[in-house]
């Protein structure tokens, strides 16, 4: 008679060994290696994921900006993910500490120590979160102010009309207009076809912000702020664009069928050249401006008044 041990420690270990090799032998990877594999994959997305960004590490992963407004974003974003990675830091080191140091050990069936009603722990995670809470609100609102400031005189005035789906740009001090149309970005050539927004560089720009029909938002990504556009209502939003070139605008508030193709281009230009396209644009005939009175929506009154008169009721 054949006796079969009751605890085979060699039979158990011979197993374990065969199953490792057959798996092997089947393309199956033992689960440590496998793990190994999967931190490697994960490491390896992550990274190209941000290799993707525009941003670098001291912009915290923002494009970089190209007006007053930007570092004021790009600082708060900062300064918030810094409080929050240290918080962060704090609560999983303690959850961490507080795993390792009071797991259950090997052969100890007593319950720890039962603590209730603690009131200085209570008074802790209180008074910790609403402190942060403030300090975010303080940082929050100092921000928000100064974005939103419309009181300093600006050295020019805009007034950007926003209709499914382009854009008017009114040069008010100048008395000239660009009426955009909708582009499909699709198309050859479509950003030549876009409406163009030019802006002097390092001069404080007033957008008076007006929208003929539906909500539309006016957006530079690269001003790093957004306003929206509002039928009947007038929202002002004065940038200082501090860095020459070419960037891209867009509307941020779905807005119909073509949201995504109400595009149009800025070129941020020295005071010379923005004054000769001024002149371009009077010689070829787009004089005047296209008033903001002709939208769908009748303007809440005492909106009305935040329009210069000319853009209002289309100058002349
Ligand atoms: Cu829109």
């Amino acid at each position: 008679m054949h006796l079969v041990p009751e605890h085979d420690d060699t039979a158990a270990a011979t197993l374990v060994v065969n199953r490792a090799t057959a798996a092997r032998a089947d393309g199956h990877l033992p689960s440590r290696r496998r793990r190994g594999l999967l931190i490697a994959a994960l490491v390896a997305v992550v990274t190209l994921a941000l290799s993707g960004c525009q941003g670098k590490l001291s912009n915290g992963f923002l494009p970089d900006t190209i007006s007053d407004s930007g570092r004021r974003v790009t600082d708060l974003w900062i300064g918030s993910w810094i409080a929050v990675l240290a918080v962060g830091a704090i609560t999983w080191g303690l959850m961490l500490y507080a795993a390792i140091r009071f797991r259950k050990r090997k052969g100890d069936e007593t319950l720890p120590v039962q603590l209730r009603y603690n009131v200085p722990v209570e008074m802790l995670y209180t008074i910790v979160p609403v402190f942060m809470v403030a300090v975010f609100f303080y940082y929050t609102a100092r921000d928000e102010a100064a974005l939103t400031d419309t009181s300093k005189k600006p050295d020019v005035t805009i007034s950007v009309v926003a209709k499914q789906w382009s854009w008017d740009f009114n040069y008010i001090d100048s008395n000239v207009h660009e009426s955009g149309v909708h582009v499909d970005p699709s198309l050859p050539d479509a950003r030549a076809k876009m409406p163009t927004l030019y802006l002097p560089v390092n001069k404080r720009v007033e957008f008076v912000l007006n929208a003929r029909d539906v909500i539309h938002s006016f957006w530079v990504p690269s001003f790093m702020t957004k306003l929206d556009m509002l039928p009947g209502k007038t929202n002002i939003l004065q940038i200082v664009p501090t860095q020459t070139g070419v960037f891209q605008g867009k509307c941020a508030e779905l807005c119909g069928a073509y949201h995504s193709q109400m595009l149009f281009m800025v070129h941020i230009v020295p005071q010379a050249e923005y004054d000769a396209e001024m002149k371009r644009l009077a010689d070829i005939g787009q004089t005047g401006l296209i008033p903001v009175d002709v939208s769908r929506e009748k303007m809440v009154p005492a909106d009305a008044n935040k329009i210069p008169a000319p853009a209002r009721t289309g100058g002349n």
